[in-house]
């Protein structure tokens, strides 16, 4: 078995779908955490193909992009999606999510303190109207799926991975997490049945505490 490497940093974040994918699927990595303090240093030496993070790194291998690691690590190991058209159903929905995550970065980055700006002016300009506009396509997903995956696949794939861990640190964001799957009884159905996944426990109870 190949020695993998994820870089991310002292987050969940962009990184936790696929320590979650790595988790599931039993394959152990080596999980290396940057802290934020030295990123700019750590970026200087061009350790990231696309100066970002997450990277994964195996056998002289190394390339970035979040999604395009978590598929991989999801088909090399049975789960992504049992033929091609579910694999690209999933995947049209987890490009959905991201496209939602770049529609409400705004608020994310001046309310994570990444930039000066006025968070609850954001909150109500930028996220709430991205949320209403994206989560009502999750909801339909989930609506024409009899087995509660998104893709309708009999196991979980890349894209329930994604959007369960996303949701996760969203909310941790969310100054009204108490009524954040208000409305979307299918999304917050899925969200339970993941973080009840067997194969996710042991992950959940000894993985370190972030910010998000
Ligand atoms: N689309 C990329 C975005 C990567 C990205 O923006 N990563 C952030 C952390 S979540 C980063 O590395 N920021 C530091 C920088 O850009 O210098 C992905 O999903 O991997």
């Amino acid at each position: 078995m190949p020695h993998y490497k994820l870089t991310y940093f002292e987050l969940r974040a962009r990184g936790e779908p696929i320590r979650m994918m790595f988790n599931i699927a039993g394959i152990p990595f080596e999980d290396e955490r940057i802290p934020m303090a030295d990123w700019a240093e750590v970026k200087e030496k061009k350790i990231a193909p696309f100066d970002a993070l997450p990277v994964l790194e195996f056998d002289g291998v190394k390339f970035g992009q979040t999604l395009a690691i978590l598929r991989y690590v999801a088909r090399e190991n049975g789960y992504g999606g049992p033929d091609n058209l579910s694999a690209a159903i999933a995947d049209a929905l987890a490009d959905q999510y991201a496209d939602f995550v770049m529609a409400y970065v705004p608020w994310h980055i001046v309310n994570a303190g990444y930039v000066p700006g006025d968070a609850e002016a954001l909150y109500d300009s930028v996220y709430v109207p991205a949320k209403a506009k994206h989560f009502p396509y999750f909801e339909a997903a989930l609506k024409k799926s009899t087995t509660g995956w998104y893709a309708n696949t009999p196991e979980l794939t890349h894209v329930d991975v994604f959007i369960g861990a996303s949701l996760e640190w969203l909310k941790r964001l969310d100054k009204n997490a108490d009524k954040f799957f208000e409305g979307f009884p299918l999304m917050e159905a899925h969200y339970k049945k993941f973080f009840a996944h067997p194969k996710l426990q042991k992950h959940l109870e000894e993985r370190p505490d972030a910010r998000y």
